[in-house]
Protein backbone atom coordinates (compact mmCIF):
# COMPACT_ATOMS: atom_id res chain seq x y z
CA UNK A 1 0.00 0.00 0.00
CA UNK A 2 1.23 3.57 -0.71
CA UNK A 3 1.09 5.50 2.23
CA UNK A 4 0.27 9.43 2.09
CA UNK A 5 3.95 10.73 2.16
CA UNK A 6 4.86 8.57 -0.35
CA UNK A 7 1.69 9.30 -2.74
CA UNK A 8 3.08 13.14 -2.25
CA UNK A 9 6.92 12.19 -3.53
CA UNK A 10 5.41 10.55 -6.58
CA UNK A 11 3.23 13.49 -7.45
CA UNK A 12 6.25 15.61 -7.08
CA UNK A 13 8.41 13.35 -8.89
CA UNK A 14 5.81 13.25 -11.94
CA UNK A 15 5.49 17.31 -11.78
CA UNK A 16 9.57 17.18 -12.07
CA UNK A 17 9.86 14.95 -14.99
CA UNK A 18 7.19 16.39 -16.65
CA UNK A 19 9.07 19.94 -16.13
CA UNK A 20 12.59 18.33 -17.29
CA UNK A 21 11.43 16.45 -20.29
CA UNK A 22 9.06 19.78 -21.18
CA UNK A 23 12.29 21.57 -21.31
CA UNK A 24 14.22 18.95 -23.61
CA UNK A 25 11.28 19.03 -26.13
CA UNK A 26 12.09 22.41 -26.16
CA UNK A 27 15.74 21.80 -26.48
CA UNK A 28 15.80 19.12 -29.26
CA UNK A 29 13.31 21.87 -31.23
CA UNK A 30 15.38 24.89 -30.66
CA UNK A 31 19.27 22.84 -31.77
CA UNK A 32 17.81 20.34 -34.75
CA UNK A 33 20.22 17.44 -35.49
CA UNK A 34 22.85 18.61 -32.95
CA UNK A 35 22.74 14.75 -31.49
CA UNK A 36 26.12 14.99 -29.12
CA UNK A 37 24.62 17.92 -27.69
CA UNK A 38 21.19 16.26 -27.13
CA UNK A 39 22.85 13.16 -25.48
CA UNK A 40 24.77 15.40 -23.31
CA UNK A 41 21.95 17.45 -22.08
CA UNK A 42 19.59 14.24 -21.51
CA UNK A 43 22.01 12.88 -19.03
CA UNK A 44 22.29 15.52 -17.07
CA UNK A 45 18.02 16.09 -17.23
CA UNK A 46 17.23 12.73 -16.50
CA UNK A 47 19.43 13.79 -13.17
CA UNK A 48 18.17 16.14 -11.92
CA UNK A 49 14.13 15.18 -11.63
CA UNK A 50 15.09 14.30 -7.46
CA UNK A 51 16.09 17.79 -7.59
CA UNK A 52 13.67 19.62 -8.82
CA UNK A 53 11.12 17.38 -6.91
CA UNK A 54 12.61 18.59 -3.72
CA UNK A 55 13.36 22.14 -4.70
CA UNK A 56 10.10 23.84 -6.93
CA UNK A 57 11.94 26.91 -6.83
CA UNK A 58 14.21 26.08 -9.35
CA UNK A 59 11.18 25.38 -11.62
CA UNK A 60 9.37 28.97 -10.91
CA UNK A 61 13.12 30.53 -11.55
CA UNK A 62 13.01 28.68 -15.10
CA UNK A 63 16.63 27.71 -14.43
CA UNK A 64 16.62 24.70 -16.46
CA UNK A 65 15.54 26.79 -19.36
CA UNK A 66 18.31 29.06 -19.05
CA UNK A 67 21.21 27.16 -18.17
CA UNK A 68 20.46 25.40 -21.29
CA UNK A 69 20.79 28.07 -23.02
CA UNK A 70 23.89 29.84 -24.06
CA UNK A 71 25.14 32.91 -22.89
CA UNK A 72 26.37 33.87 -26.53
CA UNK A 73 28.01 31.62 -29.36
CA UNK A 74 30.21 33.29 -32.03
CA UNK A 75 31.14 31.54 -34.79
CA UNK A 76 33.43 33.55 -37.01
CA UNK A 77 35.32 32.80 -40.25
CA UNK A 78 39.20 31.77 -40.22
CA UNK A 79 40.99 32.06 -43.49
CA UNK A 80 45.00 31.42 -43.62
CA UNK A 81 47.81 30.39 -45.92
CA UNK A 82 49.78 27.32 -46.22
CA UNK A 83 53.21 26.54 -47.23
CA UNK A 84 52.30 26.95 -51.31
CA UNK A 85 50.40 29.61 -51.22
CA UNK A 86 46.75 28.09 -50.95
CA UNK A 87 43.96 30.25 -49.20
CA UNK A 88 42.41 27.96 -46.80
CA UNK A 89 38.71 28.64 -44.93
CA UNK A 90 38.04 27.26 -41.68
CA UNK A 91 35.41 28.01 -39.01
CA UNK A 92 36.16 29.42 -35.44
CA UNK A 93 33.53 28.69 -32.75
CA UNK A 94 33.45 29.99 -29.12
CA UNK A 95 30.87 29.15 -26.76
CA UNK A 96 30.23 31.26 -23.69
CA UNK A 97 27.59 28.87 -21.78
CA UNK A 98 27.28 30.04 -18.06
CA UNK A 99 29.29 32.87 -15.90
CA UNK A 100 26.76 32.31 -13.16
CA UNK A 101 30.15 30.85 -10.42
CA UNK A 102 32.78 32.95 -12.67
CA UNK A 103 34.33 33.78 -16.08
CA UNK A 104 33.71 31.48 -19.16
CA UNK A 105 36.45 28.75 -19.07
CA UNK A 106 37.36 25.57 -21.37
CA UNK A 107 39.39 24.27 -23.76
CA UNK A 108 39.99 24.90 -27.88
CA UNK A 109 39.50 21.50 -29.73
CA UNK A 110 40.96 21.77 -33.43
CA UNK A 111 39.76 18.61 -35.22
CA UNK A 112 37.78 18.23 -38.61
CA UNK A 113 34.52 16.91 -36.52
CA UNK A 114 34.29 20.17 -34.71
CA UNK A 115 30.52 21.72 -35.58
CA UNK A 116 27.86 23.67 -33.43
CA UNK A 117 26.44 19.89 -31.66
CA UNK A 118 29.99 18.83 -30.49
CA UNK A 119 31.49 22.74 -29.15
CA UNK A 120 27.94 23.04 -27.11
CA UNK A 121 28.10 19.29 -25.83
CA UNK A 122 31.22 19.89 -24.25
CA UNK A 123 30.49 23.65 -23.25
CA UNK A 124 26.92 22.49 -21.73
CA UNK A 125 29.45 19.39 -19.96
CA UNK A 126 31.84 22.32 -18.78
CA UNK A 127 29.60 24.03 -16.92
CA UNK A 128 28.65 21.49 -14.37
CA UNK A 129 32.33 20.50 -14.27
CA UNK A 130 34.11 23.56 -13.16
CA UNK A 131 31.37 23.81 -10.97
CA UNK A 132 32.54 20.05 -9.14
CA UNK A 133 36.08 21.38 -8.85
CA UNK A 134 35.36 24.25 -6.36
CA UNK A 135 37.05 26.86 -8.26
CA UNK A 136 35.31 30.05 -9.45
CA UNK A 137 34.98 29.31 -13.38
CA UNK A 138 32.37 29.53 -15.73
CA UNK A 139 31.44 27.36 -18.56
CA UNK A 140 32.98 27.81 -22.09
CA UNK A 141 34.36 26.08 -25.05
CA UNK A 142 35.83 26.72 -28.54
CA UNK A 143 37.59 25.34 -31.42
CA UNK A 144 37.36 25.16 -35.14
CA UNK A 145 37.33 22.49 -37.42
CA UNK A 146 41.20 22.99 -38.67
CA UNK A 147 42.96 19.52 -38.67
CA UNK A 148 46.36 20.02 -37.62
CA UNK A 149 47.67 16.88 -38.22
CA UNK A 150 49.94 17.19 -40.97
CA UNK A 151 50.08 20.77 -40.83
CA UNK A 152 53.95 22.63 -41.07
CA UNK A 153 54.70 24.37 -37.61
CA UNK A 154 54.59 27.83 -39.49
CA UNK A 155 51.19 26.68 -40.49
CA UNK A 156 49.93 25.90 -37.34
CA UNK A 157 51.04 29.33 -36.15
CA UNK A 158 49.38 31.08 -38.85
CA UNK A 159 46.38 29.38 -38.47
CA UNK A 160 46.04 30.14 -34.59
CA UNK A 161 47.34 34.01 -35.30
CA UNK A 162 44.13 33.94 -37.63
CA UNK A 163 42.18 32.34 -34.74
CA UNK A 164 43.01 34.82 -32.34
CA UNK A 165 42.71 37.66 -34.40
CA UNK A 166 38.97 37.27 -34.33
CA UNK A 167 38.82 35.36 -30.83
CA UNK A 168 40.53 37.78 -28.58
CA UNK A 169 37.56 40.66 -28.97
CA UNK A 170 35.80 38.05 -27.04
CA UNK A 171 38.02 36.63 -24.54
CA UNK A 172 39.68 38.42 -21.43
CA UNK A 173 41.71 37.47 -17.99
CA UNK A 174 38.22 38.46 -16.55
CA UNK A 175 35.79 37.33 -19.12
CA UNK A 176 36.37 33.96 -20.86
CA UNK A 177 39.70 32.17 -20.16
CA UNK A 178 40.53 29.57 -23.19
CA UNK A 179 42.91 26.51 -22.71
CA UNK A 180 44.11 22.96 -24.72
CA UNK A 181 41.57 20.55 -25.59
CA UNK A 182 41.90 17.54 -28.82
CA UNK A 183 44.70 19.79 -30.85
CA UNK A 184 45.58 21.97 -29.00
CA UNK A 185 48.57 22.06 -26.68
CA UNK A 186 51.46 23.92 -25.75
CA UNK A 187 52.52 24.86 -29.17
CA UNK A 188 48.97 25.81 -30.25
CA UNK A 189 48.71 27.67 -26.96
CA UNK A 190 52.10 29.76 -27.28
CA UNK A 191 50.84 31.22 -31.14
CA UNK A 192 47.65 31.77 -29.77
CA UNK A 193 48.75 33.84 -26.51
CA UNK A 194 51.78 35.54 -28.73
CA UNK A 195 48.90 36.86 -31.09
CA UNK A 196 47.03 38.03 -28.07
CA UNK A 197 49.44 39.75 -26.36
CA UNK A 198 50.77 41.83 -29.84
CA UNK A 199 47.09 42.99 -30.29
CA UNK A 200 46.17 43.97 -26.78
CA UNK A 201 49.89 45.58 -26.19
CA UNK A 202 49.57 44.24 -22.58
CA UNK A 203 50.61 40.73 -20.92
CA UNK A 204 47.62 39.54 -19.38
CA UNK A 205 48.79 36.23 -18.84
CA UNK A 206 45.68 34.92 -17.32
CA UNK A 207 43.90 35.20 -20.75
CA UNK A 208 44.74 31.56 -21.75
CA UNK A 209 45.55 28.33 -19.39
CA UNK A 210 47.98 25.75 -20.15
CA UNK A 211 50.89 28.25 -20.89
CA UNK A 212 54.86 26.92 -21.18
CA UNK A 213 56.26 27.32 -17.74
CA UNK A 214 58.78 29.83 -18.74
CA UNK A 215 55.63 32.38 -19.31
CA UNK A 216 53.04 32.17 -16.79
CA UNK A 217 52.23 28.57 -16.96
CA UNK A 218 51.12 26.17 -14.22
CA UNK A 219 53.88 23.04 -13.23
CA UNK A 220 51.49 19.95 -13.12
CA UNK A 221 49.12 21.47 -15.84
CA UNK A 222 50.14 19.11 -18.19
CA UNK A 223 49.90 16.19 -15.96
CA UNK A 224 47.02 17.33 -14.73
CA UNK A 225 43.36 15.78 -16.50
CA UNK A 226 45.57 12.35 -16.54
CA UNK A 227 46.72 11.93 -12.97
CA UNK A 228 42.97 13.76 -11.85
CA UNK A 229 41.49 10.40 -13.95
CA UNK A 230 43.69 8.04 -11.85
CA UNK A 231 43.42 9.91 -8.47
CA UNK A 232 39.37 9.87 -9.27
CA UNK A 233 39.39 6.10 -9.74
CA UNK A 234 41.81 5.63 -6.66
CA UNK A 235 38.93 6.75 -4.67
CA UNK A 236 36.14 4.77 -6.20
CA UNK A 237 38.31 2.01 -5.40
CA UNK A 238 39.56 3.24 -1.87
CA UNK A 239 36.14 3.14 -1.03
CA UNK A 240 35.77 -1.20 -2.24
CA UNK A 241 39.09 -2.13 0.01
CA UNK A 242 40.75 -1.97 -3.69
CA UNK A 243 43.42 0.03 -5.40
CA UNK A 244 45.52 0.22 -8.56
CA UNK A 245 47.95 -2.32 -7.42
CA UNK A 246 48.53 -5.10 -9.59
CA UNK A 247 45.91 -4.48 -12.11
CA UNK A 248 45.34 -4.49 -16.19
CA UNK A 249 44.81 -1.16 -17.12
CA UNK A 250 43.67 -0.35 -20.88
CA UNK A 251 44.02 3.65 -21.75
CA UNK A 252 42.22 4.84 -25.71
CA UNK A 253 44.09 7.74 -26.67
CA UNK A 254 48.13 8.48 -26.83
CA UNK A 255 47.22 12.15 -26.35
CA UNK A 256 47.51 14.32 -23.30
CA UNK A 257 45.32 13.22 -20.74
CA UNK A 258 45.92 9.81 -22.25
CA UNK A 259 50.25 9.62 -21.53
CA UNK A 260 49.59 11.08 -17.77
CA UNK A 261 47.11 8.61 -17.22
CA UNK A 262 49.17 6.22 -18.22
CA UNK A 263 52.27 7.72 -15.84
CA UNK A 264 49.59 7.99 -12.51
CA UNK A 265 48.76 4.30 -13.47
CA UNK A 266 51.94 2.61 -13.75
CA UNK A 267 53.19 4.97 -10.55
CA UNK A 268 50.36 2.95 -8.72
CA UNK A 269 51.58 0.00 -9.48
CA UNK A 270 49.32 -0.91 -12.33
CA UNK A 271 50.01 -2.32 -15.66
CA UNK A 272 49.10 -0.79 -18.73
CA UNK A 273 48.63 -2.99 -21.26
CA UNK A 274 47.42 -0.75 -24.55
CA UNK A 275 46.67 2.64 -25.66
CA UNK A 276 45.58 3.85 -29.35
CA UNK A 277 45.38 6.73 -31.55
CA UNK A 278 42.43 7.05 -34.55
CA UNK A 279 44.16 4.54 -36.88
CA UNK A 280 44.61 1.62 -34.12
CA UNK A 281 46.07 0.50 -30.87
CA UNK A 282 48.90 -1.63 -29.86
CA UNK A 283 49.14 -3.88 -26.84
CA UNK A 284 52.11 -4.75 -24.87
CA UNK A 285 51.22 -7.76 -22.72
CA UNK A 286 54.81 -6.34 -20.56
CA UNK A 287 53.17 -2.85 -20.17
CA UNK A 288 53.50 0.18 -22.48
CA UNK A 289 56.67 1.89 -22.24
CA UNK A 290 55.91 5.24 -21.50
CA UNK A 291 59.19 7.10 -22.83
CA UNK A 292 58.37 5.69 -26.53
CA UNK A 293 54.99 6.90 -26.74
CA UNK A 294 55.86 10.09 -25.18
CA UNK A 295 58.49 10.79 -27.64
CA UNK A 296 56.78 9.37 -30.84
CA UNK A 297 53.70 11.35 -29.58
CA UNK A 298 54.88 14.53 -27.81
CA UNK A 299 58.15 14.91 -29.71
CA UNK A 300 57.68 13.33 -33.08
CA UNK A 301 54.38 13.34 -33.64
CA UNK A 302 54.30 10.14 -35.13
CA UNK A 303 51.17 7.76 -35.40
CA UNK A 304 51.58 4.47 -32.37
CA UNK A 305 51.89 2.05 -34.86
CA UNK A 306 55.37 2.95 -34.93
CA UNK A 307 55.95 1.74 -31.34
CA UNK A 308 56.18 -1.44 -32.76
CA UNK A 309 59.33 -0.64 -34.20
CA UNK A 310 60.69 0.17 -30.69
CA UNK A 311 59.32 -2.87 -29.46
CA UNK A 312 58.78 -5.45 -31.50
CA UNK A 313 56.98 -7.98 -29.10
CA UNK A 314 54.04 -5.69 -29.13
CA UNK A 315 51.36 -6.23 -31.17
CA UNK A 316 49.55 -2.80 -33.24
CA UNK A 317 46.32 -3.31 -34.21
CA UNK A 318 44.50 -1.02 -37.76
CA UNK A 319 41.09 0.05 -35.94
CA UNK A 320 40.94 2.24 -32.38
CA UNK A 321 37.36 0.36 -31.26
CA UNK A 322 38.74 -3.44 -31.05
CA UNK A 323 40.77 -1.97 -27.97
CA UNK A 324 37.77 -2.68 -25.53
CA UNK A 325 38.08 -6.32 -26.18
CA UNK A 326 41.35 -6.30 -24.50
CA UNK A 327 40.71 -8.03 -21.04
CA UNK A 328 41.32 -5.94 -17.96
CA UNK A 329 40.30 -4.55 -14.74
CA UNK A 330 40.29 -0.95 -15.60
CA UNK A 331 39.22 1.04 -18.58
CA UNK A 332 40.47 4.96 -19.10
CA UNK A 333 38.90 5.82 -22.15
CA UNK A 334 41.52 9.26 -22.68
CA UNK A 335 40.43 9.88 -26.17
CA UNK A 336 37.11 10.93 -27.59
CA UNK A 337 33.09 10.94 -27.52
CA UNK A 338 31.25 7.97 -28.07
CA UNK A 339 34.30 6.23 -27.92
CA UNK A 340 32.37 3.23 -25.89
CA UNK A 341 29.33 1.73 -27.43
CA UNK A 342 26.43 -0.66 -25.74
CA UNK A 343 28.63 -3.37 -27.41
CA UNK A 344 32.12 -2.77 -26.29
CA UNK A 345 30.70 -1.80 -22.62
CA UNK A 346 29.22 -5.53 -22.86
CA UNK A 347 32.20 -6.77 -23.85
CA UNK A 348 34.38 -5.09 -21.10
CA UNK A 349 31.65 -6.13 -18.50
CA UNK A 350 31.83 -10.02 -19.69
CA UNK A 351 35.66 -9.60 -19.67
CA UNK A 352 35.59 -8.70 -15.67
CA UNK A 353 36.40 -4.89 -15.52
CA UNK A 354 35.70 -3.40 -12.22
CA UNK A 355 36.00 0.78 -12.87
CA UNK A 356 35.89 2.90 -15.53
CA UNK A 357 36.94 6.44 -15.52
CA UNK A 358 36.16 8.77 -17.82
CA UNK A 359 39.37 10.40 -18.95
CA UNK A 360 37.91 11.86 -22.37
CA UNK A 361 34.85 14.07 -22.55
CA UNK A 362 31.49 11.58 -22.75
CA UNK A 363 33.40 8.61 -24.26
CA UNK A 364 30.74 6.44 -23.15
CA UNK A 365 27.33 6.49 -25.01
CA UNK A 366 24.10 6.60 -22.78
CA UNK A 367 23.26 3.11 -23.50
CA UNK A 368 26.80 2.00 -22.53
CA UNK A 369 26.53 4.04 -19.02
CA UNK A 370 23.45 1.95 -18.51
CA UNK A 371 25.27 -1.46 -19.27
CA UNK A 372 28.16 0.01 -16.44
CA UNK A 373 25.50 1.16 -13.76
CA UNK A 374 23.16 -2.10 -14.71
CA UNK A 375 26.49 -4.74 -13.58
CA UNK A 376 27.70 -2.80 -10.98
CA UNK A 377 30.84 -1.41 -12.34
CA UNK A 378 32.36 1.39 -10.76
CA UNK A 379 31.89 4.43 -13.29
CA UNK A 380 33.69 7.95 -13.01
CA UNK A 381 31.82 9.99 -15.37
CA UNK A 382 33.97 12.36 -17.23
CA UNK A 383 32.72 15.62 -15.75
CA UNK A 384 33.77 14.61 -12.14
CA UNK A 385 37.00 12.21 -13.18
CA UNK A 386 38.16 14.32 -15.94
CA UNK A 387 38.02 17.38 -14.02
CA UNK A 388 41.61 18.03 -12.62
CA UNK A 389 42.37 19.84 -15.78
CA UNK A 390 40.72 22.43 -15.62
CA UNK A 391 40.83 22.93 -11.95
CA UNK A 392 44.71 23.38 -12.35
CA UNK A 393 43.95 25.52 -15.23
CA UNK A 394 42.33 27.79 -12.47
CA UNK A 395 44.92 27.20 -10.02
CA UNK A 396 47.15 28.43 -13.11
CA UNK A 397 45.07 31.81 -13.34
CA UNK A 398 45.32 32.08 -8.93
CA UNK A 399 49.12 32.07 -9.98
CA UNK A 400 48.90 34.53 -12.59
CA UNK A 401 47.14 36.99 -10.58
CA UNK A 402 49.01 36.66 -8.02
CA UNK A 403 52.40 36.90 -10.09
CA UNK A 404 53.99 33.70 -8.11
CA UNK A 405 54.77 29.79 -9.32
CA UNK A 406 54.25 27.24 -7.13
CA UNK A 407 56.48 24.37 -6.75
CA UNK A 408 55.02 21.38 -8.58
CA UNK A 409 54.27 19.04 -4.97
CA UNK A 410 51.93 22.18 -4.27
CA UNK A 411 50.09 21.57 -7.62
CA UNK A 412 49.40 17.93 -7.68
CA UNK A 413 49.09 17.64 -3.51
CA UNK A 414 45.89 20.72 -4.50
CA UNK A 415 44.55 18.45 -7.04
CA UNK A 416 44.38 15.98 -5.55
CA UNK A 417 42.76 16.91 -2.84
CA UNK A 418 40.25 18.38 -4.77
CA UNK A 419 39.56 15.18 -6.95
CA UNK A 420 39.27 13.14 -3.16
CA UNK A 421 36.43 16.29 -2.59
CA UNK A 422 34.55 16.07 -6.15
CA UNK A 423 34.75 12.25 -5.36
CA UNK A 424 32.74 12.85 -2.05
CA UNK A 425 30.52 15.64 -3.08
CA UNK A 426 29.48 12.93 -6.31
CA UNK A 427 28.46 10.21 -3.58
CA UNK A 428 27.18 12.17 -1.36
CA UNK A 429 25.08 14.16 -3.65
CA UNK A 430 24.06 10.61 -4.97
CA UNK A 431 23.16 9.22 -1.86
CA UNK A 432 21.05 12.27 -0.77
CA UNK A 433 18.86 12.23 -4.16
CA UNK A 434 18.01 8.33 -3.58
CA UNK A 435 20.65 6.78 -6.02
CA UNK A 436 23.36 5.57 -4.20
CA UNK A 437 26.83 4.75 -5.73
CA UNK A 438 25.88 6.31 -9.27
CA UNK A 439 28.44 8.86 -9.69
CA UNK A 440 26.67 10.30 -12.77
CA UNK A 441 23.51 11.40 -11.06
CA UNK A 442 25.68 12.60 -8.16
CA UNK A 443 28.52 14.32 -9.77
CA UNK A 444 25.45 15.90 -12.05
CA UNK A 445 23.65 17.14 -9.24
CA UNK A 446 26.39 18.21 -7.07
CA UNK A 447 27.45 20.32 -10.33
CA UNK A 448 24.14 21.89 -11.22
CA UNK A 449 23.45 23.31 -7.57
CA UNK A 450 26.16 25.48 -7.09
CA UNK A 451 25.45 26.97 -10.45
CA UNK A 452 21.82 27.02 -9.54
CA UNK A 453 22.12 28.59 -6.34
CA UNK A 454 24.41 31.29 -8.11
CA UNK A 455 21.49 31.77 -10.54
CA UNK A 456 18.55 31.50 -8.18
CA UNK A 457 20.00 35.10 -6.36
CA UNK A 458 21.33 37.37 -9.49
CA UNK A 459 17.93 37.70 -10.94
CA UNK A 460 16.52 36.59 -14.11
CA UNK A 461 19.46 37.15 -16.35
P1 LIG B 1 45.04 15.15 -27.67
O1 LIG B 1 44.82 15.86 -28.95
O2 LIG B 1 46.29 15.38 -26.91
O3 LIG B 1 44.90 13.58 -27.87
C1 LIG B 1 43.75 13.02 -28.38
C2 LIG B 1 43.94 11.53 -28.52
O4 LIG B 1 42.70 10.92 -28.83
C3 LIG B 1 44.89 11.19 -29.64
O5 LIG B 1 45.53 9.99 -29.37
C4 LIG B 1 43.94 11.06 -30.82
O6 LIG B 1 44.44 10.26 -31.88
C5 LIG B 1 42.75 10.40 -30.17
N1 LIG B 1 41.53 10.79 -30.88
C6 LIG B 1 41.07 12.05 -31.08
N2 LIG B 1 39.95 12.03 -31.81
C7 LIG B 1 39.70 10.75 -32.07
C8 LIG B 1 38.69 10.10 -32.79
N3 LIG B 1 37.69 10.78 -33.40
N4 LIG B 1 38.72 8.75 -32.84
C9 LIG B 1 39.72 8.06 -32.23
N5 LIG B 1 40.72 8.64 -31.54
C10 LIG B 1 40.70 9.96 -31.47
O7 LIG B 1 43.76 15.52 -26.78
P2 LIG B 1 43.57 15.37 -25.21
O8 LIG B 1 44.34 14.22 -24.68
O9 LIG B 1 43.77 16.71 -24.62
O10 LIG B 1 42.00 15.07 -25.13
C11 LIG B 1 41.47 13.75 -25.09
C12 LIG B 1 40.09 13.77 -24.49
O11 LIG B 1 40.16 14.32 -23.16
C13 LIG B 1 39.06 14.66 -25.21
O12 LIG B 1 37.79 14.09 -25.07
C14 LIG B 1 39.12 15.96 -24.42
O13 LIG B 1 37.93 16.71 -24.56
C15 LIG B 1 39.26 15.41 -23.01
N6 LIG B 1 39.80 16.32 -22.01
C16 LIG B 1 40.98 16.97 -22.17
C17 LIG B 1 41.46 17.78 -21.18
C18 LIG B 1 42.79 18.45 -21.27
O14 LIG B 1 43.20 19.08 -20.30
N7 LIG B 1 43.53 18.32 -22.38
C19 LIG B 1 40.70 18.04 -19.95
C20 LIG B 1 39.49 17.24 -19.84
C21 LIG B 1 39.07 16.44 -20.85
P3 LIG B 1 45.05 10.97 -33.19
O15 LIG B 1 46.38 11.49 -32.77
O16 LIG B 1 45.11 9.90 -34.20
O17 LIG B 1 44.09 12.07 -33.56
O1 LIG C 1 37.48 19.52 -21.18
C1 LIG C 1 38.21 20.18 -20.42
O2 LIG C 1 37.94 20.29 -19.22
C2 LIG C 1 39.42 20.79 -20.97
N1 LIG C 1 39.71 20.60 -22.15
C3 LIG C 1 40.28 21.67 -20.11
C4 LIG C 1 39.72 23.06 -20.07
C5 LIG C 1 40.56 24.07 -19.36
O3 LIG C 1 40.13 25.24 -19.37
O4 LIG C 1 41.61 23.76 -18.81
Amino acid sequence: MTTLLEKEVNEEMEIAKGYVDGVYETVLKRNQGESEFHQAVKEIFDSLVPVFAQHPEYMKAGILERIVEPERIITFRVPWVDDQGNVHVNRGFRVQFSSAIGPYKGGLRFHPSVNASIIKFLGFEQILKNSLTGQPIGGGKGGSDFDPKGKSDMEVMRFCQSFMTELCKHIGQDTDVPAGDIGVGGREIGYLFGQYKRIRNAYEAGVLTGKGLGYGGSLARTEATGYGTVYFVQEMLKDQEDSFAGKTVVVSGSGNVAIYAIEKAHQFGAKVVACSDSNGYIYDENGINLETVKQLKEVDRKRISEYVNAHPHAQYVEGCAGIWNIPCDIALPCATQNEIDEASAKVLVANGVKAIGEGANMPSTLEAIEVFLNNNVLFGPAKAANAGGVAVSALEMAQNSQRIAWTFEEVDAKLHDIMVNIYHNSKNAAEKYGCPGNFVVGANIAGFLKVANAMMVQGIV
